[in-house]
């Protein structure tokens, strides 16, 4: 709870990080992320919406603003003194900042999840992914903290360190002071996000949809991650799920850049997260641009969603991950 004397409304970022005994590089390199939201925001309401002319390793077309808010958070990350190794989604290869792994962080980054939706005017997030040390190609548990910002018709930002996970406004100020603390998800839900296209379902998560909507269970689906991420954890409820598909067996998301944090928050928050066979957290990422089907949410719904799969599926059909 906020210190005597203080509302909680009046507890910025920084207070927070060090009320909570977070170290001082992680605590400036969180606020960091927090300043670089600050310019993406202002690239979003005023940016070129055009296509940058260049293509990301998917081949997805770059938009302006990809690689607007991917040079701001670069820059941000390069100069913050405590970056050992930084990836971006829109990039190629690791972009190495410095060769002592002592004392500092290695990131991965999605700067403009969901971009291609800044042209019909819906929300749109950045997440970041933080190890300690040099290595960023480990298993997700081994974060040491997750950071999305979510620029909707209010800027908030969500992060944890471990120690639960807790959101915060952007002000007039355009400083990020606390709403709310240790946000938890409930058990089972009643909304699910269904990622993917429903006539490529395969026979488990055909059965798992079904048992969804025999339940009542109502559907919201924005087409943007961290948004729809985010409706699950304040609403306190809900699945989110891009499964694997008989055209995609690994889905569509990707493991480092949006699977890993949020899998991250989404467990600190007591829900789970997982790829249909095992936690999202446990998987070993083998290359940068992995991807992984994902069910995300309430426990029980996550727990179902595996049942399902085992049940009407052998895991040459699950998209099982091959390295796990
Ligand atoms: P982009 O960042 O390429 O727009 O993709 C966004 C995303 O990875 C994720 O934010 C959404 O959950 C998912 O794609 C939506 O995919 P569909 O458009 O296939 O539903």
């Amino acid at each position: 709870m906020p210190k005597p004397g203080k509302t909680k409304f009046q507890i910025d970022l920084r207070r927070h990080l060090r009320e909570h005994y977070v170290n001082e590089n992680l605590t400036h390199l969180i606020c960091e992320i927090a300043e670089a939201s600050k310019y993406i925001i202002h690239s979003i309401s005023t940016g070129d919406l055009g296509v940058a002319g260049t293509s990301n390793l998917y081949g997805e077309q770059q938009l302006e603003l990809d690689v607007l808010a991917d040079r701001i958070m670069r820059k941000r990350l390069d100069h913050s003194r405590v970056v050992a190794n930084m990836m971006s989604e829109e990039m190629d290869e690791i972009i190495p900042v410095s060769p002592d792994c002592d004392g500092k962080y290695s990131v991965a980054f999605d700067p403009l999840d969901g971009s291609s939706l800044v042209d019909v005017n819906l929300a749109v997030g950045t997440i970041v992914s933080i190890f300690e040390g040099c290595d960023l190609l480990q298993p997700g548990r081994r974060q040491v903290a997750a950071v999305y910002i979510l620029y909707g018709p209010r800027t908030t930002l969500v992060y944890s360190v471990g120690k639960g996970v807790h959101e915060f406004g952007m002000n007039m100020l355009r400083e990020y002071t606390l709403l709310q603390e240790n946000i938890m998800i409930k058990p089972q839900g009643n909304l699910y996000s269904p990622g993917g296209q429903r006539n490529l379902y395969t026979p488990g998560v055909e059965a798992f949809v079904t048992k969804l909507e025999k339940r009542g269970v109502k559907l919201r689906y924005s087409g943007g991650f961290v948004p729809d991420i985010n409706q699950i954890l304040l609403k306190g409820q809900g699945i989110f799920f891009y499964p694997h598909l008989q055209n995609m067996p690994e889905g569509k998301l990707r493991l480092l850049f949006e699977l890993s944090p949020m899998a991250y928050l989404i467990e600190q928050a007591g829900g789970a997260a997982s790829d249909g066979r095992k936690p999202i957290l446990d998987l070993l990422p083998t290359q940068i641009h992995e991807r992984s089907p994902v069910f995300i949410g309430c426990k029980k719904d996550v727990a179902m969603a595996e049942e399902m799969i085992r049940k009407f599926e052998n895991d040459k059909e699950s998209g099982v991950n091959k390295n796990s």
